[in-house]
């Protein structure tokens, strides 16, 4: 409970950063993503992850705030980057309230324009469980946020519920294979087959396909010869804050 009044303070006073995790294209090798993951400067707890504070800020009406907030901080951050001659895009992760909400389209293009940041350079991250809570709602939300131009993305896929038909009927940009299947696909045939799987049913369905979790070279490998689009993990970076993500460009191109 005093917990949450310090969110709410935290938010009002900036408390609240994102860091920055990178995306490759696996053919290429080459980063036009990043991944904005929020993290909490507490002042006197320390840094706090994720799921120290979301949990708290859905269950309090705080989900939406908390977006509207990490968004504008993405745009403005990455924004600064691509006036300097990065062409990045960046992804965003919503929360449950956040697709039950049919004026979140608006808000989203209201943000844009703020920080004139093109549409297309926007991916919106949502998770199954997430879409599960109101498919129908869900479909709505992704319709108008398809009509501003942004780009969505099904994150954590296979570690939840949504059915072959949601995702078919969802129609999203991007699957993101949850880490769980990735970490092991060197060592474990059946993680194998469903990465595999997963690689095809995206590319039959015209999604881009992103594996999570990629820790290590013979992971990277072994997606190359599956013929997954992107990777993201521990092998290119962790994630980082936006001033490192800068030095981290330099020194990669
Ligand atoms: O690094 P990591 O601990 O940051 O992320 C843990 C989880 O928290 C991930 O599932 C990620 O999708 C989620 N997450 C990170 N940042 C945000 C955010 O800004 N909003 C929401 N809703 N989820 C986030
Ligand atoms: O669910 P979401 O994908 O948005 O989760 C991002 C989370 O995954 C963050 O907590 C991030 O730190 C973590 N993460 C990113 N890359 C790796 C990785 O290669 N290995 C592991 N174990 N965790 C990772
Ligand atoms: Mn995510
Ligand atoms: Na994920």
């Amino acid at each position: 409970l005093e917990l949450l009044g310090e969110l709410r303070d935290g938010l009002a006073s900036d408390e609240l950063v994102l860091h920055y995790q990178p995306k490759a294209d696996i053919a290429t090798g080459e980063v036009h993503g990043v991944e904005a993951l929020v993290r909490w400067v507490h002042p006197r707890r320390g840094l706090l992850m994720p799921s120290d504070f979301l949990p708290l800020a859905d269950h309090s009406g705080l989900g939406r705030s908390l977006t509207a907030y990490v968004l504008d901080r993405a745009l403005q951050e990455i924004g600064d980057r691509r006036r300097h001659g990065f062409d990045l895009s960046v992804a965003v992760n919503l929360g449950p309230a956040d697709l039950l909400d049919l004026g979140l389209p608006s808000d989203i293009d209201r943000a844009l324009e703020k920080r004139r940041f093109p549409p297309s350079c926007l991916r919106l991250e949502v998770s199954e469980d997430v879409v599960m809570a109101d498919p129908e709602r869900t479909l709505e939300v992704l319709a108008g946020l398809r009509a501003i131009g942004v780009a969505t993305a099904l994150d954590d896929f296979g570690a939840g519920h949504v059915s072959l038909g949601h995702l078919k009927q969802l129609d999203l940009d991007e699957i993101k294979i949850d880490r769980s299947f990735v970490m092991r696909l060197a060592d474990d045939a059946r993680d194998a087959a469903i990465v595999h799987t997963t690689v095809d049913l995206g590319r039959r369905l015209g999604m881009r396909v992103v594996a999570e979790g990629v820790e290590t070279l013979e992971t990277w490998d072994t997606l190359a010869g599956l013929q997954c689009d992107e990777a993201q993990g521990f092998y290119l970076s962790r994630p980082m804050t936006a001033t490192a993500l800068t030095g981290w460009l330099r020194d990669r191109a």
